[in-house]
């Protein structure tokens, strides 16, 4: 499914995300950023150690990386020349500032995407597996902030959500649907 906003193309696919050739894949990390399971741990194991080197130099240098923030490596043996390590909120009730760390970890994907010149971005569903947040709930914060962001013309050819179950992936096509 396919959308254009400005002028990048928004696109959605079910699929691995350590399989996509865009010139950057997201990763929904944890504030160590020292790996984890789930699409952390598939991207640590597809993209080899060069990875996990990169992310232990970055936390020597300024420390763990907050929830809402985002750092960027290089994307070791996957296709993808980049990874932006992305630190999504761990859901607790929604009233503790979830919604606004959640937007702010892909507005900040987005600009580390732009600041590496990649020109296509391919996002998981940050936050939304062992964090616990709720996927309707997240893929329209993730969808607007996308959204919102290309809206003025920008350099990014595609942002791609790669969703990981048929469930997640009619979630997001309603949203493009109704956009
Ligand atoms: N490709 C695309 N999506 C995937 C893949 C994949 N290969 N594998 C899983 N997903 P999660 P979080 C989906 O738990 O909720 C880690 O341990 C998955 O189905 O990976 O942000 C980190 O180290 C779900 O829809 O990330 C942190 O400690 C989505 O990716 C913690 O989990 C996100 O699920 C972060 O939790």
């Amino acid at each position: 499914m396919e959308r254009i906003v400005g002028r990048t193309r928004l696109v959605l696919v079910e699929g691995d995300i350590t399989r996509q050739e865009v010139d950057a894949i997201v990763n929904a990390a944890n504030a160590s950023l020292l790996g984890g399971g789930g699409v952390d741990g598939a991207i640590h194991r597809a993209g080899g150690p060069q990875i996990l080197d990169e992310c232990r130099a970055i936390v020597a240098r300024q420390g763990r990386c907050p929830a809402g923030q985002a750092v960027v490596t290089g994307g070791g043996r996957l296709k993808a020349r980049h990874v932006i390590h992305a630190v999504g909120p761990v859901w607790d009730g929604g009233s503790r500032g979830e919604d606004d760390l959640l937007r702010s970890a892909y507005i900040n994907c987005l600009r580390l995407a732009l600041s590496v010149a990649a020109s296509s971005v391919a996002f998981p569903s940050i936050s939304t597996g062992a964090y616990g947040f709720p996927i309707e709930r997240a893929a329209r914060i993730a969808f607007d902030a996308v959204r919102e962001l290309v809206q003025e013309p920008c350099r990014l050819d595609e942002v791609r959500f790669v969703t990981f179950s048929r469930g997640d992936l009619l979630v997001y096509a309603r949203l493009f649907e109704s956009t």
